[in-house]
């Protein structure tokens, strides 16, 4: 018998706002023209598309203090988290349409402040080629995509940290990072300092991706809502070229797959980010092709042979 899921929502936060590269504003439409609200539908999976948040243009200026946009970065935050928040106090899964990842917080936020009102556990799954642990003193670019997860354990400027009210947000034994092969110099410091639990490139390749993935997801009970952070950059560039900051050496499509489909079978999956989706420098959308291909797995398409 095939898993039934909540009802999902699908919030479009079309802002590049946070990255270094101008284009992660198509990612929601991309993701649409690629079908993804039909492929969820096709799952059986009551889907409504609640279209796309509005919020600040992208001024496009230098960092200041550290930080690129950060006004912006907070307005848009506050927008996903409040959005994110509705959807989840309605009984219903909410999918971020990404956007560039500094929007990881305000979903992330929002879903924190979920279980603790509802007394559940939490576990992110944050799948990246980055850490997105940089703080203004060691970032080399001061985009705000790189910070997320710095952000939501209490590392950061008061507007991005406090979001929820009170921070930190989450405490860094939640988080899972899978994919991981660029992190820079003061951010290997820090995530080793708060000691994240990293499965990188290299532990993958040793160990293989389904021992990783075991672990990644040990631990997980009926009373875990599991979030996954999807940041496309995850994926090897050879497969998925529509990102701003692609990193060789990544999941190819099968490898991938493997990701979505123990995922799939963990059976706790709550919530969603699909971000930093570029089209612009992508080729006829196969990358947002191949993050619907994904998505379906991550909804069970996959497991008929195992039901
Ligand atoms: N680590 C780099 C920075 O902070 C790149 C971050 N880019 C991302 N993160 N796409 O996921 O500027
Ligand atoms: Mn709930
Ligand atoms: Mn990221
Ligand atoms: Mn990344």
């Amino acid at each position: 018998m095939s898993r039934s899921y909540p009802p999902v929502s699908l919030i479009g936060a079309p802002t590049d706002i946070g990255a270094g590269h101008l284009g992660a504003r198509l990612g929601p439409e991309a993701l649409r023209i690629a079908g993804l609200p039909q492929a969820l539908a096709a799952r059986g999976i009551d889907v409504v598309d609640r279209g796309n948040l509005d919020g600040p243009r992208n001024p496009w200026q230098p960092p200041s203090d550290g930080y690129r946009h950060l006004p912006e970065v907070a307005t848009w935050n506050r927008a996903v988290m409040e959005a994110v928040l509705a959807e989840l106090r309605n009984g219903r899964m909410p999918i971020l349409l990404g956007g560039d990842h500094c929007l990881g917080l305000g979903s992330i936020t929002a879903v924190a402040r979920h279980c603790r009102e509802t007394g559940r556990k939490l576990r992110v799954l944050w799948l990246d080629a980055h850490a997105d642990f940089n703080t203004s003193d060691v970032t080399p670019s001061g985009n705000i995509h790189g910070m997320p997860v710095a952000c939501l354990c209490g590392l950061g400027p008061r507007e991005l940290t406090h979001l929820g009210g009170s921070a930190p947000a989450i405490a860094p034994d939640v988080i899972r990072q899978i994919g991981i092969r660029s992190v820079d110099e003061g951010e290997k410091r820090l995530v080793k300092e708060h000691g994240l639990d990293v499965y990188d490139m290299r532990y993958i390749d040793e160990v293989g991706m389904k021992r990783a993935m075991e672990e990644a997801l040990d631990g997980l009970d009926d009373d875990t809502h599991l979030h996954v952070s999807f940041d496309v950059d995850f994926l090897d560039p050879g497969i998925a070229p529509g990102v701003g900051t692609t990193v060789p050496g990544g999941p190819g499509y099968r490898e991938a797959q493997l990701v979505m489909e123990m995922i799939a079978d963990s059976g706790r999956l709550a919530s969603l980010d699909i971000m930093e989706l570029n089209p612009v420098l992508d080729t006829r959308n196969r990358t947002a092709e191949v993050a619907v291909d994904l998505v379906e797995s991550l909804f069970g398409k996959s497991t008929l042979m195992r039901d």
